[in-house]
């Protein structure tokens, strides 16, 4: 999970794997990296515990991070800076959250609320830390086509191209690389080339039509990237609710399903997984939610 200071992870992250890690008013309340395991709901396991009358029933997990927040200057060390960076090229995908909720008491890093800024700091710090990379790769690259490496030259003019894009700050993922560019982007390992959900983290009740997510909206379409909207807050309390409580809670809301339901189904998707495709319940999954604090 990544996004600017304050915009809700850990707050999202809690509800997702059952953690009581710190989600406070105040930017960088998270310094070390909260790692925990949410269930994937999926009714089909509910069916084949009943025909098999099995005792235990494991369903497939999703490893979730939630990382301190970036903000400008991250790529330089700025903030909680680089190690950070680190941290997110060994994941297999983004969860980007961005703020669409107004709170006057909710401090915003850059003054206030909006998305497209917010992402574009984002993930200008994130090509801005590839770029680095692919610096130092072409430089290697180059080494080799002088030695006469004839498939270095190829992946030369490759790194060139993401170098290109990239200074003029287009995202790598979703560009209509060939398969061989595809080959020595995977090589490279850059951040802007991991499949991104977009979460829209926004005030309760605001759907595609609300003016704040439908930008988030037309970003992630353009970028042929997912986009779920979910409200943090009102997950964070559903989540602590006994289950006896939450359908009551979610009616009252005007809630069908929980938005972390369809962030876990997102994901999967996103990663290629395959969750069940009717909805879920996620409350028979939440006795499955782990959490150890970890420090990595
Ligand atoms: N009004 C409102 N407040 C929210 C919502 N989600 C989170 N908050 C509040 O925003 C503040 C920051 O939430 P966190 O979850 O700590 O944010 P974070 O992105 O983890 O922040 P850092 O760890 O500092 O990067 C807390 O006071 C939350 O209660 C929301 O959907 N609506
Ligand atoms: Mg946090």
């Amino acid at each position: 999970m990544i996004g600017l200071p304050n915009v809700g992870k850990t707050t999202v992250f809690n509800a997702l794997v059952g953690a009581g890690a710190v989600a406070a008013n105040y930017p960088f309340s998270t310094v070390e990296t909260n790692v925990g395991i949410a269930p994937m709901p999926d009714p089909r396991l509910n069916k084949l515990v009943d025909i098999f009358r099995s005792k235990k029933m494991t369903p497939s997990t999703l490893e979730v991070r939630d990382i301190a927040g970036l903000v400008e200057g991250a790529s330089k060390g700025e903030g909680l800076g680089n190690q950070f960076l680190s941290q997110i090229r060994e994941v297999d995908a983004l969860m980007h959250i961005v703020r669409c909720f107004q709170d006057p008491d909710v401090v915003h890093v850059g003054g206030g609320v909006n998305p497209l800024r917010d992402i574009e700091t984002i993930e200008t710090e994130l090509m801005l830390a590839d770029l680095e990379t692919l610096d130092r790769r072409k430089q290697r690259v180059e080494k080799k086509v002088k030695s006469g490496d004839t498939k270095a030259a190829k992946e030369l003019a490759a790194v060139q191209k993401f170098i290109d894009l990239l200074n003029k700050g287009e995202w790598l993922g979703g560009q209509p690389f060939s398969p061989e560019e595809h080959a020595f982007l995977n090589e490279c390992q850059l951040l802007s080339a991991k499949p991104v959900l977009f979460i829209a983290n926004a005030a309760e009740g605001a759907g595609e039509g609300d003016p704040l997510v439908r930008t988030v909206k037309e970003l992630a379409v353009k970028r042929g990237a997912r986009l779920v909207i979910l409200y943090g807050q009102l997950e964070a309390e559903l989540s602590t609710l006994p289950a006896e409580d939450r359908a009551e809670f979610m009616k009252e809301a005007g809630l069908t399903e929980s938005g972390l339901v369809r962030l876990t189904r997102a994901a999967y998707d996103l990663l290629h997984l395959r969750p069940g495709r009717s909805i879920p319940t996620w409350s028979a999954a939440l006795s499955e939610r782990r959490y150890t604090p970890t420090t990595i």
